[in-house]
């Protein structure tokens, strides 16, 4: 296991690389050229710099996150081959850097959800929630992309191109009749294309799943649950065509068993994002600190399982609450993700003393 917290990049992330550097543990990062638009060739250059101020501060850089895939491709539409030969060859480049694993994600549209970004909580802290009622009494997804904007404190969310969602109505139109059966057609013939590249510059894909696990705004999902996993593993049977398993995204939906999940899967799970939410409603939830007691998961059960199943693992912290007093991305400031990174590997190095894999 080698765990690395998520950095955006100079002049993107309210913590610095020296600060990272400081946390127990914390080998690297899981890091991104933040202004890049899907389909676009990361420059060799900037990757390098990337890489070398990571090392210069004392960090690894083997884990991207996210290259984001063009919808072009999600879509399957005649220009994806253009967008697909860029991919590989950012691979090509982040490989020969050293890079290890890429994140990335298929959902149409929007890459994750909440209805509020900083709901206070009775300590004093605020965290970002989920509730179902709201999105679905929302027929206007503008509403939503503001209320990220408000709440975002200036802050660019991953995910959210404000150069892509300016396309919302655009998008909606043209992901109108795509099922589930299409995005993984198209999965199916990315990963065909990749695949090759990924082997021959040893760098492992880790497909991020859908957040939340079901459907909004009427959009299709695709990565949910065990039997998705399953048909994404079916698609292409490459070690290198492999999972991130998200907690958090995958675990508000209470029939995902997350410890079983991880055993059946271990040994396509390259990266694992290890949070905890509270589940206040079936569809509802709250993020909370990574602690088992304050959430709805227990995080002893889901560490034993990663440590027996996918022990070589990159792992980081995700989302925490802001506390004392932080101002940062939501879900991203520094002392709540540290608290987790300790947590996780409190649980981790106790494992490491009374199991034998
Ligand atoms: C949210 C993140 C996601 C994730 C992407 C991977 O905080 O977990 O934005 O990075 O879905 O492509």
């Amino acid at each position: 296991m080698k765990m690395v917290l998520r950095w955006f990049g100079p002049g993107h992330d309210s913590a610095s690389l020296e600060q990272i550097r400081q946390i127990p543990g914390v080998t690297g990062i899981a890091g991104t050229l933040m202004d890049k638009q899907p389909g676009e060739v990361w420059p060799e250059d900037e990757i390098a710099d990337l890489k070398k101020q990571t090392e210069d501060a004392g960090l690894e850089l083997q884990v991207i996150e996210s290259v984001n895939i063009h919808d072009d491709i999600k879509l399957g539409l005649p220009t994806r081959d253009g967008y697909i030969e860029a991919y590989r060859q950012t691979i090509r480049r982040l490989g020969k850097a050293g890079v290890r694993v890429i994140c990335y994600n298929f959902m149409p549209v929007f890459d994750w959800m909440r209805t509020d970004l900083r709901k206070p909580l009775p300590d004093g802290s605020n965290t970002m929630a989920y509730e179902h009622r709201i999105l679905a009494g929302m027929d206007d997804p503008h509403a939503i992309i503001e209320a990220f904007r408000q709440g975002s404190g200036g802050y660019s969310l991953p995910g959210w191109e404000p150069e892509r969602l300016a396309h919302i109505e655009k998008l909606f139109e043209l992901y109108d009749g795509i099922t589930t059966d299409r995005l993984f057609e198209n999965l199916g013939y990315f990963l065909d294309a990749i695949m090759p590249v990924c082997k021959q510059y040893d760098v492992r894909m880790a497909i991020h799943p859908d957040d939340p696990p079901w459907n909004i705004f009427g959009l299709p999902r695709v990565i949910a649950n065990g039997e998705s996993l399953k048909r994404l593993c079916a698609l292409n049977n490459s070690p290198y065509n492999g999972i991130t398993l998200c907690t958090g995204s995958l675990g508000v939906d209470a029939n995902n068993d997350l410890p079983a999940l991880i055993r059946t899967f271990g040994d396509r799970i390259h990266f694992a994002h290890v949070r905890n939410f509270k589940r206040t409603a079936e569809k509802d939830f709250y993020e909370c600190s990574h602690f088992s007691a304050d959430g709805s998961l227990d995080m002893v059960e889901i560490m034993r399982a990663l440590y027996e199943a996918a022990p070589n693992a990159y792992i980081r912290p995700d989302h925490g609450r802001m506390i004392w007093g932080e101002e940062a991305r939501p879900g991203y400031g520094l002392y709540d993700r540290a608290l987790g990174a300790m947590y996780l590997q409190g649980i981790w190095e106790t494992m490491a003393k009374n199991l034998r894999r």
